[in-house]
């Protein structure tokens, strides 16, 4: 007994020397890929069954502060954005995969900025290993050990909610190595894919009743707080204006396709609904690994993350894709379109007969 001692000790320690640093060589040694990001509503190109084992996947992304333009009326938000877009990209990759993002905050802009991820664990989601002042950058590696869609947003101290409602938000969607499964396995397959990120704006008023504009983020900062604090949204909008995914920039599908509408609010809770269509297969929480519900008429996103539905369109027209809290959606803002071209099935409807007088 003695004698093995030694040797389960050595053992012992052998094992912990090659199970501690093994899983940070482990990513080193790993296969690497660059994506280049592409701006919501579009999905950047990706494969939905892992091809091959997990890979450390590259992303860059810039901070763009700018003034933004929010509605038809030229109502501006001092804006804060993820590669110069309300939502940010999306970023695609695969459980198992190592997510590697660096963040630029170049000279040009005012403000810290940070990248917190529901996705990744530890230090703060990340945010507080990425604070980067401005003229600086930093590149994190996170393990994505489980799939679905994630939020992600900037938290810099003491400013969190600002950064968020003014913009700095996107989604980090972790699909299953095995893609998407319905609840008895069945492989789910989508044509397309696109993003949403829904937002609640907060523009303060003059003593008139006018939306304010200002030169400066912050210059901005004192008034916007003050909104914020009363909770009550001056817009509330789809992909970062009023109108950004309706008329010409409508969202496009064709009969028999199926869609995959990724749907995030980083802050306040919201309820998509597709006039006209359904949810095929929803994950409300956003979490592959539960199994999707079925058939859904209206699906809930809570503040703070990202669902996903999939839906096979089966007629084609202009298709509203809305908050179903319909003030949100027809007076702030929070619509969008979906046009889908195709031939039309009379037998899931038929106008029998066309409005017309009552006879008598
Ligand atoms: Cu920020």
């Amino acid at each position: 007994m003695n004698a093995l001692r030694p040797t389960l000790l050595a053992a012992a320690l052998v094992l912990t020397m090659a199970g501690g640093p093994a899983f940070a060589q482990n990513a080193d040694k790993l296969p690497r890929a660059k994506v280049t990001l592409v701006a919501p509503p579009m999905v950047h190109p990706h494969e939905q069954v892992a091809k091959s084992g997990p890979k450390v996947i590259e992303f860059v992304m810039t901070i763009e502060e700018k003034k933004m333009v929010i509605d038809d009326k030229g109502t501006t938000l001092q804006a804060m954005t993820f590669n110069g877009s309300m939502p940010g990209p999306t970023m695609v990759v695969h459980e198992g995969d190592y997510v590697e993002v660096t963040l630029v905050n170049p000279a040009s802009n005012a403000m810290p900025h940070n990248v917190d991820f529901h996705a990744a664990t530890g230090a703060l989601g990340g945010a507080k290993l990425t604070n980067v002042n401005p003229g600086e950058q930093a590149t994190l590696r996170f393990k994505a050990d489980r799939s679905g869609t994630f939020v992600y947003h900037c938290a810099p101290e003491g400013m969190v909610p600002w950064h968020v409602v003014s913009g700095m938000s996107g989604t980090l969607m972790v699909l299953p190595r095995e893609g998407l499964k319905d609840p008895q396995g069945k492989p789910l397959h989508y044509d397309r894919a696109y993003t949403i990120g829904e937002f609640d704006l907060y523009i303060p008023k003059d003593g008139n009743g006018k939306y304010k504009d200002y030169a400066t983020l912050a210059e901005s900062y004192g008034d916007t707080v003050e909104v914020m604090r009363k909770l009550t949204p001056s817009h509330i909008v789809f992909n970062g204006k009023v109108g950004a995914l309706t008329g010409n920039n409508a969202l496009t599908a064709k009969v028999g396709e199926t869609v995959l509408l990724i749907h995030s609010q980083a802050n306040r809770d919201t309820r998509p609904h597709l006039i006209g269509g359904h949810g095929d297969w929803v994950w409300e929480t956003g979490k592959f690994g539960n199994p999707p519900e079925k058939n859904l008429e209206t699906w809930f996103i809570r503040g703070g993350s990202a669902g996903a539905a999939l839906y096979t369109f089966k007629q084609p027209g202009v298709y509203a894709y809305l908050n179903h809290n319909l003030i949100e959606a027809f007076e702030l803002g929070a619509a969008g379109h979906i046009k889908v071209e195709g031939k039309w099935n009379d037998d899931l409807m038929k106008q029998i007969k066309a409005p017309g007088p009552i006879p008598r």
